[in-house]
């Protein structure tokens, strides 16, 4: 049982972009594990492993009611996209905050499994927009860059006031 920390908005770590995985071995099967026991924890329905500060493209989702059907994506590559949807959306880096995106209704991903078994995954609604934040955090994207310049503005403003009154575990400051 190892919950791993996840790293908070504008911690410039999150805009590394990560490295593909070149073998599943026990190293990613063990970054699985924590990283699902991380996800369940917060809890949240995703997480990239760029958010643990680990900068390889692996990636675990759970849409599931029952949080029992963990999927796994190493080295995720759309296929192809089609549609539109608009979620409200949120990011386990950046507490609070909850805005529309506009994404693909529909993807169609390939990736390797927790197995290292190549996989095809045609998804759509909660599932198509999660693997596309997640996705995005591979590339060192945080949904919040979609948000206009004010959005933006004011969601770093409120970060800082936050941060003054409660610094973060490694006391670490935001210079803005
Ligand atoms: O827990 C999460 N919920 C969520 C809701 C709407 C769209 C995307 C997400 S992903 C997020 C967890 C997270 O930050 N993953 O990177
Ligand atoms: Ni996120």
């Amino acid at each position: 049982m190892a919950l791993l920390h996840i790293l908070r908005y504008p911690d410039p770590r999150l805009h590394k972009v990560a490295e593909r995985v070149d073998r599943v071995d026990d190293r990613i099967r063990k970054l699985i594990k924590d990283m699902a026991e991380t996800m369940y924890a917060a809890p949240g329905i995703g997480l990239a492993a760029t958010q643990v500060d680990v900068h390889q493209r692996v990636i675990v989702i759970d849409v599931s009611e029952t949080r029992d059907q963990l999927r796994v994506f190493v080295n995720p590559e759309r296929v192809a996209i089609s549609g539109e949807a608009e979620w409200e959306e949120g990011c386990l880096s950046v507490p609070g905050v909850f805005e529309k995106v506009q994404r693909a209704g529909k993807i169609t991903v390939r990736a390797l499994g927790a197995d290292g078994e190549p996989y095809t995954l045609e998804a759509e609604g909660l599932l198509a927009v999660c693997i596309q934040h997640e996705m995005d955090h591979l590339e060192g994207k945080v949904f919040v860059e979609y948000l206009s310049r004010l959005k933006q503005q004011r969601i770093l403003a409120r970060i800082k006031k936050q941060e003054r009154q409660t610094p973060g575990p490694e006391g670490r400051r935001v210079v803005l």
